[in-house]
């Protein structure tokens, strides 16, 4: 880590807010999205919103779950840090003044994790500076790719279900796939899309199913070996780091492992990629990077760096997003550090409305394009309807 050169934020003149806003939006998903910690029909999001003295709006997005399910963070619990500390501190330490990414950091620091919310604050913050150096967003994060590959992360629970949800993805030009798996429907899914479709790069998603205590569990995922899988996500709890790099070396698997749910900063990479070297498997780990989990897009930058001078793949994660949160991450993909296909799209898009124009749209090669400027058109009249609440906070 001392001979890692940390990239450095860009510059830019100095940012005076003068509204802070966080707005939650409920959103109806066109297909139900399920995997081991439940069924989504509809969703909460928070918005962030920052406006400068100069009339500049930018917008993150901190893509929230109802439930403490996947990660601590929770909408209730990032709403509240949002409203209690991290928007007040700006107001009230920094004056609504923001001069550079460190101004921001000194914020965030004091507050001991809450990443998501830490995230859509910062998100807003980029999309400002984005548009006072009128570059796109791409380019601030050291992103040079015009387009980048994208996957279809299926969340069905039933075998028909996947099947047929593989399929639309398949004719709608995806070539990569992810499967939710979970103890009882992992082998039988995973089996059935590898013979329908020898060629497809195929990849499984536990989300933290699987115990590495429990033999039976164990097998299972042995057997998940032999179908020729790009990556296994997470099979262990999130604290479970050394069972994880165990389980790759004990059973010399050559599938390789990916962590999601237990990389929360570069710090946790950095130990991931040692635990790896130690093990002597360090060239079948993989990080899914995602900017809520993670606590931001800088950080992002950083991890997708560090994995770059470490040889360790990485992609861009998604949290069913809406189109502003997948616009930013897919500019964030641009970076040549993710070398995977990144969770950015659907078949369809996810949303029955959504607040961007235009939205994703996948190519008969499987990628999407990166916006070279602006990253789309906020549909402010959507937006309202689709509001259940907003705050706002003026600085003083
Ligand atoms: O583990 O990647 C995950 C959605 C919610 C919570 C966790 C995950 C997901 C996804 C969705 O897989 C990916 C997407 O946004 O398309
Ligand atoms: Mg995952």
């Amino acid at each position: 880590m001392s001979l890692f050169q940390l990239p450095q934020a860009p510059t830019h003149e100095p940012l005076q807010l003068t509204w802070l806003s966080v707005i939650q939006l409920r959103l109806k998903l066109q297909k139900p999205f399920i995997t081991s910690f439940g069924r989504q029909d509809e969703r909460d999001t928070l918005l962030v919103m920052l406006r400068t003295q100069d009339g500049l709006v930018g917008i993150g997005e901190t893509p929230s779950m109802a439930a403490p399910m996947y990660d601590e963070n929770y909408l209730w619990a990032d709403l509240d840090v949002l409203q209690r500390f991290l928007i007040p501190t700006v107001s009230e330490q920094l004056k609504g003044v923001i001069c550079c990414f460190d101004d921001l950091e000194s914020i965030f620091k004091p507050v001991k994790g809450h990443r998501f919310s830490k995230c859509g604050l910062e998100a807003a913050y980029w999309h400002l500076v984005a548009q006072q150096k009128n570059v796109a967003l791409a380019s601030l994060w050291g992103g040079r790719a015009e387009s980048v590959q994208a996957g279809f992360s299926i969340g069905a629970k039933t075998l028909d279900d996947v099947l047929e949800r593989a399929e639309r993805a398949i004719q709608a030009g995806f070539k990569r796939l992810k499967v939710k798996i979970w103890p009882g429907f992992d082998r039988i899914v995973l089996e059935a899309i590898r013979n329908q479709y020898p060629n497809i790069m195929l990849q499984a998603d536990a989300n933290t199913a699987y115990d590495p205590f429990l033999s039976e569990h164990i097998a299972a995922l042995k057997t998940l070996d032999e179908l020729d899988l790009l990556l296994i996500e997470q099979p262990f709890a999130e604290n479970r780091l050394l069972d994880h790099a165990r389980f790759q070396a004990e059973h010399n698997l050559k599938t390789p492992i990916c962590l999601d749910e237990s990389i929360r900063d570069l710090n946790d990479v950095r130990q991931a990629i040692d635990l790896w070297r130690l093990f002597e498997v360090s060239e079948r780990l993989v990080i899914n990077v995602k900017p809520p989990r993670v606590g931001g897009y800088w950080e992002s930058v950083r991890i997708a760096t560090y994995c770059q001078a470490h040889q360790v793949p990485c992609w861009v994660g998604g949290m069913l997003e809406t189109g502003l949160g997948k616009w930013m991450n897919i500019s964030l993909a641009a970076h040549s550090a993710f070398n995977l296909p990144g969770d950015h799209l659907q078949p369809q898009p996810y949303y029955q409305q959504d607040i961007i124009n235009p939205l994703p749209t996948l190519r008969t090669d499987g990628t999407v394009i990166v916006p070279s400027g602006e990253i789309g058109e906020i549909d402010w009249e959507t937006l309202e309807r689709l509001q259940v609440a907003r705050f706002d906070f003026q600085v003083n």
